[in-house]
């Protein structure tokens, strides 16, 4: 990546002590820009900030973005350019079992976004939105005109804060682009929940030298892209000349099934033992591929790890990070 020091651009990353925030950080800091992170660290580790730290152009902030008056005032002072956010309540299950923190953290951060953009004049907003607005749509791949059938809060809410955010950049002129991300994998993504990714899960089990555990048959697929291309669209989409609001697919239009994932792995760890199958969960969608064109002919955007490298990129950051 070529690094042009401009100092003078400056770019508010919300949620950026989390998994694709902190990337998304550190993507911006190679380029040369001025990142201000801003994180209430309910999920996200200031250790992923560690490369991101050591740069002058680098400042943090921990704060909720949801307290709107807060918010604003750090906006207000950093001045930036773009607002990249990606602050939210990331489990689909915790958004179901406690549907108003959801809203908190994944709609009025968004308003609160908004409001603070508009008030501060803040031209670009980026916004992380998700596959899981199209909920079990069979008609694959999705395409950004397929229907919407979100199946849980947080669907619901990642789709209610596109719909906050098309109207506020129609309204006040400004530049919204939202990207609904497919199955993000990559170093600092956290295995510890059962409903983390499932790639992060299968890695933190080989690297104790246990099983992983497939539930169902392993034919599901996921299109799975690497973070770092993630962050390379989100920088792309905060430097976005598209007027208006934008809806994008980030992914790589390639499924991949888990038991295709299992060999990769294995080639890496021969010593494990065998696979353990569990029934599927219920409600599991089995397959989900995205269409990535309309991202390539609107912003130039296409994925460009691909996922043999990506793995076995994760695995070894991952066997060096824990020796
Ligand atoms: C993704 C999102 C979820 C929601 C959903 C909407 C992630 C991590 N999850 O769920 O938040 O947006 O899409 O469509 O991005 N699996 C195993 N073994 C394990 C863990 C998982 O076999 O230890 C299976 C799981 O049952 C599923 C597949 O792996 O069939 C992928 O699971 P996932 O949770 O990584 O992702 P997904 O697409 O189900």
């Amino acid at each position: 990546m070529q690094k042009h020091h401009n100092p003078e651009r400056r770019v508010l990353v919300t949620g950026g002590a989390g998994f694709i925030g902190s990337h998304t950080v550190d993507l911006l800091l190679e380029q040369g820009t001025s990142v201000l992170a801003v994180d209430n660290l309910a999920t996200g580790h200031e250790a992923n900030l560690e490369t991101a730290k050591k740069s002058t152009d680098f400042r943090f902030e921990c704060q909720d973005v949801a307290q709107a008056d807060a918010f604003h005032q750090i906006v207000e002072r950093f001045h930036p350019q773009a607002i990249i956010h990606l602050a939210a309540l990331v489990s689909v299950q915790e958004s179901i079992h406690n549907p108003a923190l959801n809203f908190e953290r994944n709609v009025l951060a968004t308003q609160s976004v908004i409001d603070a953009a508009q008030k501060c004049d803040v031209r670009n907003v980026v916004f992380a939105s998700s596959a899981a607005i199209y909920g079990d749509n069979p008609e694959l791949p999705l395409r950004e005109t397929s229907e919407k059938q979100p199946l849980s809060p947080y669907g619901g809410a990642k789709l209610a804060s596109e719909a906050l955010l098309m109207a506020a950049a129609n309204t006040y002129h400004f530049t919204a682009t939202a990207n609904r991300y497919f199955n993000v994998y990559g170093p600092r993504q956290d295995p510890k929940s059962p409903y983390s990714g499932v790639l992060s899960i299968f890695l933190s089990r080989f690297l104790q030298g246990q099983t992983p555990t497939v539930f169902g048959d392993g034919q599901q697929t996921r299109d799975f892209i690497s973070v770092q291309d993630v962050a390379r669209m989100n920088v792309m989409a905060a430097c976005s000349p598209l007027d208006g609001f934008h809806a994008f697919n980030v992914c790589t239009g390639s499924a991949t099934s888990l038991l295709d994932i299992l060999a990769v792995f294995r080639e890496q760890f021969p010593d494990t033992h065998e696979t353990v199958f569990k029934e599927a969960r219920p409600g599991d969608i089995i397959h989900s591929l995205g269409a990535p064109e309309f991202a390539r002919e609107k912003l130039g955007f296409s994925a460009s790890v691909p996922l043999r490298e990506g793995l076995t990129a994760y695995i070894e950051s991952a066997r060096t990070t824990t020796v």
